[in-house]
């Protein structure tokens, strides 16, 4: 039986409730500066993530939505710039502190790191998001808390392909026994099962109908002592809020 020694999160979803009032805002706002009249309403938005990447979502929209739609140039490239300018948005958006951390995540990142877990980040979304979100929401000092930071293209496939869960592994030299992995959607947990992570669901409103076969357990949130989690799907084995010794006896009752 392998010791539980790291903690891998996602970041859209898991760590912040980013979706609906952050990357769906910033794209909008890209749009309008472009001169385009597109509108991605919340429930468009829906709809278009199950492709992760923000690139590749822009592409599904204009090949799923606006087959007619004319550019000067490749897709690839107009996709590109057009979001370029929709991180640009979005890293206002953190800095002005509109996007807080979910409940619980900031106790549990701490927790983590006094009881000398490792910790590491595996997302598909642009590196500097996930900076500009740790920044903003624990201080500039929580970057060097996460030893390893594997974002967006830093692996040509992105979620639900296991890569950037696998290429994290093999940064912090671990094998996937001795990790859990932290994830909030059906790409997410794909991704994490598919490069044989353990791994704890949170939920949000995008993701609540999806199918978490194969979670450790399925919560609505992390939870803190006075406001305790849900169990949408699983044994919590006797705990209410997410604490270390949790996921140490969840790490090990599934071995
Ligand atoms: C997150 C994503 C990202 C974000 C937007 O998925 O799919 O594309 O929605 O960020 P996960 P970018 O939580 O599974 O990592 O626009 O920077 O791609
Ligand atoms: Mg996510």
């Amino acid at each position: 039986m392998s010791k539980l020694q790291a903690l891998i999160f996602d970041v859209d979803g898991t760590l912040a409730d980013t979706e609906r009032d952050g990357h769906r805002v910033a794209f909008n706002q890209a749009f309008r500066e472009a001169g385009l009249d597109w509108n991605w309403t919340v429930e468009l938005y829906g709809e278009l993530l199950q492709v992760t990447g923000g690139k590749e979502r822009i592409r599904l929209y204009i090949e799923k939505y606006l087959k007619n739609f004319e550019m000067d140039e490749d897709i690839s490239e107009f996709a590109a710039r057009l979001h370029k300018r929709k991180t640009h948005f979005y890293l206002q958006l953190l800095q002005s502190g509109a996007i807080p951390l979910r409940p619980g995540v900031e106790r549990l990142i701490n927790e983590a790191r006094h009881a000398g877990l490792r910790l590491a980040i595996a997302t598909t979304t642009t590196p500097a998001n996930v900076t500009y979100l740790l920044s903003a929401t624990l201080g500039e000092a929580s970057l060097n808390w996460f030893e390893v930071i594997a974002a967006g293209d830093i692996v040509p496939a992105k979620k639900p392909a296991a890569d950037i869960y696998n290429w994290a592994l093999e940064q912090m030299k671990l094998e996937p026994a001795a990790c859990l992995a932290f994830e909030d959607s059906l790409n997410g947990i794909k991704s994490a099962l598919a490069a044989n992570l353990k791994t704890l669901i949170t939920v949000n409103d995008y993701t609540k109908e999806d199918d978490f076969s194969g979670a450790l357990l399925v919560l609505d949130q992390y939870g803190e002592a006075d406001a305790p989690f849900k169990v949408l799907q699983g044994d919590a084995g006797g705990y209410d809020y997410v604490t270390v010794d949790m996921l140490k006896m969840l790490h090990q009752r599934d071995d």
